[in-house]
């Protein structure tokens, strides 16, 4: 059965500005990184003996530092011409035309799409035809695919394509194009690229992100990796996505609930790190683990950041798999029994404890002070559809947390 790979945005040799503010960050495996998924991809291409390659934008990150970037890529895809693999890409904002002008022969089974005009490529022992156009300049505001040709009939049709549909949060919204738009053009795949979150926009016709190659930061979490396409004569039959970073990136979660002692916390962070670690598999993980929920050791956490910071790496080191620490975030809260005993006191603070403490024994009193505050009770009135049937009522942990942000803003005011 026929089968392509759908790739994109590798970012290859992406540099990881900022790494070096990390201590302890294993820079030389993270910027090598996107190298390593390269080979995982060409490994996955002769594995399954796919017939074609397709990438859809930035396959570069931007401008080449020297020509080894080139290079690599040069031997990996003569790597794929050796294997009879066929390679045809386009380029994105990142290696847009304009942005990316150091240039190498690539092998004659590499094929580049114009960036002037939509171009087709037709494999005719497939049935199969790919349309696509690479970006001119970074900033793209039109919708390309207003000028990609109509389907050839009886073939499979694939478009390839660079952009941020309606809109992707946290994406430029290049080459804009609505679902509808692709759906009415009438092809089997469109294989896009630009977001870097694996994403099955459609499946008749199917509408593809694969997502990047490899993670680069702790805000591109999860399995990274590529498509396998497989699909016959007249059609498209299934989609897979398949891990292939080298490095996967975590936001680990710790509810510290049970979390007295600082021994408990690297209790804690070292089970939640060996569960997160059995899902990276070999990889090396990079996590960001953050500290949650009400506990005993707040105030011991929240008091020595860098103690915190500590027993979280110490705990990162008791982990039988390679793990690195991007960093630790303490976001705990005291413990109810804690907040009743700093209320405890004289002044000002105990009389604003104390009325607080008031309002959550009597919902009647606190139904009038809310109604008092007439933006708080406009906003409750608006939650209410959410929030289902009955009527609005102030969550309890809002007044936890009125409670400690009130104090604590007015000790700070207190002290020197
Ligand atoms: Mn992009």
């Amino acid at each position: 059965m026929p089968k392509l790979i759908h790739a994109a945005d590798l970012h290859l040799d992406s540099p990881l500005v900022g790494l070096e503010r990390y201590e302890g960050a294993p820079v030389g495996e993270l910027r090598r990184a996107t190298r390593g998924a390269l080979d995982r991809l060409v490994e996955l291409c002769i594995a399954e003996r796919a017939d074609v390659l397709l990438v859809a934008g930035d396959l570069f990150d931007g401008s080449w530092r020297d020509y080894s970037t080139g290079l690599f890529l040069c031997e990996r895809m003569a790597r794929l011409r050796e294997a009879g693999v066929r390679v045809v890409w386009i380029r994105g904002n990142h290696d847009a035309a304009s942005r990316l002008r150091k240039h190498l022969r690539m092998p004659e089974n590499v094929r580049e799409l114009s960036h002037e005009r939509p171009e087709s490529v037709r494999f005719e022992e497939l049935n199969l035809v790919v349309h696509g156009q690479g970006f001119p300049e970074a900033a793209v505001k039109e919708d390309l695919t207003r000028r990609y040709p109509a389907p050839i009939a009886g073939a499979v049709n694939v478009g390839l394509l660079h952009t941020a549909l309606e809109g992707r949060e946290g994406h430029a919204p290049y080459a804009p194009c609505t679902l509808t738009t692709l759906v009415d053009r009438g092809y089997d795949y469109w294989a896009l690229g630009h977001v870097h979150a694996h994403e099955v926009v459609s499946r008749a016709p199917f509408v593809v992100y694969p997502g990047n190659l490899q993670g680069r930061h702790v805000k591109e979490t999860g399995a990274k990796g590529a498509v396998v396409v497989s699909f016959d004569s007249a059609r498209v039959l299934e989609v897979e996505h398949r891990a292939l970073d080298v490095v996967r990136w975590a936001r680990v979660s710790v509810d510290a609930g049970a979390v007295a002692t600082l021994d408990d916390a690297g209790d804690a962070v070292q089970r939640a790190l060996v569960r997160a670690s059995e899902q990276a598999g070999e990889r090396l993980l990079a996590a960001r683990v953050e500290l949650v929920g009400p506990c005993a050791a707040h105030a011991l956490l929240k008091a020595d950041p860098e103690r915190a910071l500590s027993t979280v790496r110490a705990a990162a080191l008791d982990v039988d798999a390679p793990v690195w620490i991007e960093r630790a975030v303490v976001n705990t809260r005291p413990l109810l029994g804690e907040l009743a005993a700093t209320a405890v006191v004289t002044g000002p603070l105990g009389e604003l404890g104390r009325e607080i403490e008031a309002l959550r024994g009597d919902p009647a009193e606190l139904a009038r002070f809310v109604a008092d505050l007439p933006g708080l009770a406009e906003l409750l009135r608006k939650l209410r559809p959410l929030a289902g049937e009955g009527p609005a009522q102030v969550p309890e942990t809002v007044l936890d947390d009125a409670r400690e942000l009130l104090l604590a803003r007015l000790s700070e005011l207190g002290s020197p």
